[in-house]
């Protein structure tokens, strides 16, 4: 069966257009299986879609959702697929957690749910075969007006799956961008999901609490390809939690070391279950930043995300990472629903006492998926957008929407804008990298990048979204002395 597979194109300009790695993945496994593939990367370049399913005449087409940032795209290709009979799949962590507000779009037959491989597979197989395919384990889709979801699909066996035929990607260039001064950096990953179930985000329904992982000599072998054929310089892994534990992080660590990559690369992981040993081997095998989800400074509020965080850890590994030479970002959630102003103070604390670390600091937002949304949803203090058309509008967090915590949205604007104000002034992260890194330069150069990245509407449009973010931002973080003393805040 032919079968082209779509990562549409995002209606708001990102920097970091991370390599399609779920598509590419089915991809692999489809082409193994016997079926002809095509992948196309709207996000990155949008061609004429009609010459596009002239030419390769697909049975089916698959889009991938990370976020709700492709769906406009992924509207316009779908109706354009089901004019031509064309079946049509779409998959991914957004659409797994809205899935019946998909069907009101009246352009795909059906959705499927967390990992697509298998699921999509034994759906082409049936559909070539002509057999009935409305019992194949993963899929949600609509029958005599009614939301149908089949029986939930057991995890893939990652160690079977083949190693990732890359070349699915046409262009590679767009895929290769510059991140904490490096550059050449490819998104590739090595693990799924996560065994922590914090209470804000997707991993409880989406992976289960599970953290698997590819054997990490094939993750080697594919970023030599990869160094060696299109020129990547660093790898910048999607794991959510990666290493997992130090015996698994140190044999990761030793196998890179051993095959003597030559390759930079980043990760983001969890502070405390690792320390000075480990950092130095992660160091040693090429790590040279690490992001970290903090999220809050207060015990209490810790424990209410069930976060497994001890504050007091903080501190102390991002001060071995600076002392080995790795680059930290920490990011941080304001607005948590019931935070009080006591834990925002605990947060600020916390932040005052890591100035070498870069911040990201978002509001909270809840997340269809997560424990914290079906219990705000339960208790009646948020309503979920009830039309698709509202995730179809493009998101821009000026401030928290809803305010589900005890604290003044002022309060929190002032916080997070201080936060990110202070990390966008910041000259040196890591002191033991001899190269110093200039966020502001580098920030300016981005929202400049974006003002040209998608054609003149888009530029207009993201001119005046990155200005009025800047000076929100600016206006927050300066204007407000006796907010920024509440919370013991300090210009330096
Ligand atoms: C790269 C990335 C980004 C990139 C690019 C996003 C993009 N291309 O759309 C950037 C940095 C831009 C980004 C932004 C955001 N992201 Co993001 N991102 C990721 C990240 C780190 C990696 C994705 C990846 O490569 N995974 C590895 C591959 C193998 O897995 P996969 O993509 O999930 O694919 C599998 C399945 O989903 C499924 N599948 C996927 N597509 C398809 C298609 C078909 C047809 C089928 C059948 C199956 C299928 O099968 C695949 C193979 O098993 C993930 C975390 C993660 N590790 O997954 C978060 C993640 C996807 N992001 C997330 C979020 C929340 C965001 C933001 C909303 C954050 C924010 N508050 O701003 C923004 C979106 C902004 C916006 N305006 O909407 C959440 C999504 C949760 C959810 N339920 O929606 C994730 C899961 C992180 C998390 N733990 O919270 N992100």
């Amino acid at each position: 069966m032919n079968i082209l597979l779509i990562n549409p194109k995002f209606d708001r300009y990102t920097r970091t257009l991370c390599t399609p790695l779920g598509l590419l993945s089915i991809a692999t496994y489809l082409e193994v299986h016997g079926h002809k593939v095509k992948m196309l990367n709207r996000a990155a370049k949008s061609t004429d879609i009609c010459k596009e399913f002239d030419e390769f005449k697909p049975d089916m087409i698959g889009c991938s959702f990370l976020s709700p940032m492709p769906l406009k795209d992924a509207v316009v290709v779908s109706e354009e697929a089901k004019k031509r009979g064309i079946f049509v799949v779409w998959g991914g962590p957004f659409v797994s957690s809205v899935p019946e507000l998909c069907f009101t779009l009246g352009c795909l037959d059906v959705i499927s749910f967390g990992e697509g491989e298998a699921t999509i597979l034994e759906l082409a197989d049936k559909l070539q075969a002509g057999e009935d395919w409305h019992d194949v384990k993963g899929l949600g889709y609509m029958q005599d007006g009614r939301f149908v979801r089949t029986e939930e699909r057991e995890f893939l066996d990652l160690s079977k799956l083949p190693p990732i035929n890359y070349e699915y990607i046409d262009d590679f260039e767009p895929l290769l961008y510059t991140n904490y001064n490096y550059d050449g950096l490819f998104g590739m990953y090595l693990s799924k999901g996560c065994t922590q179930n914090c209470t804000f985000c997707y991993n409880r329904d989406f992976h289960h609490g599970c953290r698997r992982q590819r054997p990490v000599e094939v993750l080697i072998e594919e970023a030599k390809y990869l160094k060696e054929k299109h020129g990547i310089k660093a790898i910048s892994f999607t794991d959510e939690l990666f290493g997992g534990n130090k015996k698994n992080l140190q044999y990761i660590c030793r196998a890179m070391i051993d095959a003597d990559l030559g390759l930079y690369w980043g990760c983001m992981t969890r502070i405390g279950i690792f320390d000075e040993e480990d950092f130095q081997l992660m160091y040693d095998a090429g790590c040279r930043w690490i992001e970290f989800g903090v999220e809050s400074g207060s015990r209490t509020e810790l424990a209410r995300m069930k976060k497994g965080l001890n504050p007091d850890r903080v501190p102390v590994d991002l001060k071995i990472c600076k002392k080995i030479g790795i680059i930290t970002l920490c990011y941080f959630i304001v607005g948590f629903p019931d935070e009080t102003e006591e834990e925002l103070k605990a947060t600020c604390e916390l932040m005052n006492s890591i100035d070498y670390s870069r911040f990201i600091c978002s509001y909270y937002n809840p997340l269809a998926g997560s424990e914290i949304f079906d219990k705000l949803v339960a208790e009646g203090r948020f309503t979920p957008p009830s039309k698709i058309e509202d995730y179809m509008k493009t998101k821009i967090f000026y401030s928290p929407k809803p305010n589900l915590s005890k604290v003044p949205t002022k309060d929190l604007k002032v916080v997070r804008s201080h936060m990110l104000w202070k990390s966008f002034t910041k000259k040196y992260y890591a002191e033991g990298e001899k190269r110093s890194y200039a966020t502001a330069r580098k920030d300016i150069i981005d929202a400049l990048e974006a003002l040209t990245g998608h054609g003149l509407k888009q530029g207009i449009e993201q001119f005046f979204i990155t200005g009025y973010e800047f000076l929100d931002i600016f206006f927050y973080a300066n204007f407000f002395p006796k907010t920024m003393k509440k919370y013991g805040l300090h210009r330096k």
